[in-house]
């Protein structure tokens, strides 16, 4: 039988067959040759009466996620609150470079548009809407901006991603009621607690299914530096107009992009975002020789 994997706690998955589950180990076979299961796996299942099984093999993967960890979604939801904790733009742009160097298509949700004033909103999403990004405004207490989002998670497999508190699993609920996902108290907020400690995958629609994922901030950018550029799809018109045909943006004379930001064509606050990306990955690949 196969089924694919919607939870992953220690050593018991959880896998999901046309509606019904079977709580499943893994063979020894898959650990001693380093296999590792992800929530989001197609794996095959030899079952054990009716509701236990164990997984022979994993399919191979179509994308992957180290951080959260999660195999074969098309969408990462990049969730960023508007206040606490503050908009990052800085975890955001780096979200960005991460899910599209592994394949996906990402959506921007700012949350908690209540506690700011829509020129806040606006400001911040302006330069991802230039980009070419879609970007959503959500606000939890009005449910203003859910059923935009609950239209863009249709027929997909999406996970949710961004820093503990931003309101992930608030968003899971409001887009799907009845999940009753736990998250965090008011009380608490940020203070940084992580409230979601797993990822679990959940049904949507017809054939979509969501992730909720725990929180982070720290995130490590998988890419080399001199490829960075692709994943900031800003910058590729202002750059046609860079002498060099390999411009980096950064030290180089008559560089389309810089010129951009001077005017205010481009925002500085992307351009920042890449130049501190950039110096990150050219010192890592320093250290590797
Ligand atoms: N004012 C306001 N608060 C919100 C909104 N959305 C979420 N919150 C609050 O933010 C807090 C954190 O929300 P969670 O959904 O638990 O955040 P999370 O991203 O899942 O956090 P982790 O699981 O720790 O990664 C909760 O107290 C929510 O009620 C919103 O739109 N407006
Ligand atoms: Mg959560
Ligand atoms: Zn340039």
């Amino acid at each position: 039988m196969r089924g694919l994997v919607t939870k992953a706690l220690a050593n018991f998955f959880t896998v999901m067959e046309g509606g019904a589950v079977r709580q499943c180990r893994a063979r020894g076979v898959l650990k001693k040759k380093g296999i590792t299961i992800l929530v989001g796996d197609v794996v095959e299942v030899e079952p054990v009466g009716a509701t236990e099984g164990v997984i022979v093999e994993v399919l191979p993967r179509k994308t992957e996620l180290v951080r959260p960890p999660v195999a074969n979604v098309d969408q990462a939801v990049l969730v960023a609150s508007m206040a606490v904790p503050d908009f990052h733009p800085r975890l955001l742009d780096r979200m960005l470079v991460t899910v599209q160097a592994a394949g996906l298509r990402p959506l921007i949700v700012l949350t908690k548009t209540d506690l700011v004033t829509a020129e806040a909103v606006a400001q911040a999403m302006a330069p991802y809407a230039q980009a070419g990004y879609t970007v959503l405004p959500v606000c939890a207490q009005t449910g203003d901006g859910v059923d935009a989002v609950r239209a863009q998670l249709e027929n997909r497999i999406s996970v949710f991603a961004g820093a503990s508190g931003v309101g992930k699993s608030t968003l899971a609920n409001a887009v799907l009621p009845g999940l009753g996902l736990k998250m965090g108290e008011v009380s608490r907020l940020g203070r940084g607690r992580h409230t979601t400690r797993h990822v679990e995958l959940f049904p949507f629609g017809s054939s979509g299914f969501i992730a909720d994922a725990p929180g982070f901030s720290q995130l490590d950018l998988l890419v080399q530096s001199d490829e960075l550029r692709r994943y900031f799809p800003d910058f590729e018109v202002v750059a046609r107009h860079c002498e060099y045909r390999g411009c980096l943006h950064d030290e180089e004379q008559h560089c389309g992009v810089k010129e951009a930001v001077r005017e205010g064509r481009l925002s500085r606050s992307r351009y920042d975002s890449y130049l501190a990306f950039l110096r990150e990955l050219q010192e890592k690949e320093a250290n590797l020789y």
